[in-house]
């Protein structure tokens, strides 16, 4: 590739959010377009179809948030499923819990994945090679339609924006597929889009969820380059989630080791929901 720096934009809604440095790869995949940019200060960018996805700056932003509200209060040895998540950065926050005895990546484009262990290993870095990780290239609706009653502890949606082939990831019967193969106490932990850029699709997963899940929870961050930058989790179980308690000594040290998360954070985030979306969920 040349040494030329341009700029590469995300599209929405009438603005732009841009990058600018020197694209490392430019490629289109069966399902999409995939480049990796160097920006000067957002390091490697991953843009996928038009989408930031994650930066070598800024996705501990998002994959700590997506992780850890969920892992540090699971009480047991934990099956874990990633629906997306090709970049690795979620399988390198889950890696870090001893009490993970399997990890399930499913991504539906082998391109994401070979361009990111190429392109963006310092994302995924060792947990690439972690024993409990098994990496498959399947559609996560059909892999959670073929998985058997009862069989994930957690759950992550690491998906894109709803697109032509992400849709389903939103829908309401893939949630009702996703609690069917949680245990009891289970938890689906799901990015659930931007309150302002994506507000729609944002109320639409939170409402859907509350339907479905005896109890969901929203917690709202900063992923500085997705548009408008904030950004939402979204955390659901068919019994009463505990996401504030830290089980055990290995958390402490995990907690420490993060660079956004931390309990407080996490408590504080539980309670930035934005008012015109409290009253929209109550409308
Ligand atoms: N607007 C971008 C939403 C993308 C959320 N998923 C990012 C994947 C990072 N692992």
């Amino acid at each position: 590739m040349t040494n030329i720096t341009t700029w590469i934009d995300e599209y929405h809604k009438g603005s732009r959010f841009g990058l600018n440095g020197k694209i490392l790869i430019k490629k289109t995949s069966k399902y999409q377009e995939i480049i990796v940019i160097e920006n000067e200060y957002y390091g490697k960018a991953l843009m996928l179809d038009g989408c930031w996805m994650t930066s070598l700056k800024d996705d501990k932003y998002y994959h700590e948030c997506l992780v850890h509200p969920a892992l540090s209060s699971i009480d047991e040895k934990s099956n874990v499923l990633i629906i997306g998540g090709g970049d690795g950065g979620t399988i390198r926050e889950c890696v870090k819990y001893s009490r993970i005895s399997k990890i399930d990546l499913v991504e539906i484009d082998e391109e994401v994945i070979k361009i990111s262990k190429k392109f963006l290993r310092e994302i995924g870095s060792e947990a690439w090679n972690d024993k409990r990780l098994e990496i498959h290239v399947d559609d996560g609706v059909k892999w959670v339609k073929k998985t058997r009653d009862n069989f994930y502890d957690v759950i992550f949606i690491d998906s894109s924006d709803p697109s032509e082939f992400s849709n389903l990831l939103f829908s309401d019967s893939f949630y009702k597929e996703c609690k069917r193969i949680l245990t009891p106490s289970g938890i689906l932990a799901t990015q659930s889009e931007s309150p302002e850029s994506f507000k729609n699709i944002h109320i639409n997963i939170l409402k859907t969820l509350k339907n479905i899940f005896k109890v969901s929870e929203t917690m709202y961050s900063f992923v500085p380059i997705y548009p408008s930058g904030i950004w939402s989790w979204t955390f659901a179980s068919s019994e009463n989630l505990n996401l504030s308690k830290q089980n055990y000594d290995e958390v402490l040290k995990i907690e420490k080791g993060c660079e956004i998360w931390n309990l407080d954070f996490q408590n504080a985030a539980f309670k930035m929901m934005p008012n015109k979306i409290v009253k929209e969920l109550d409308s």
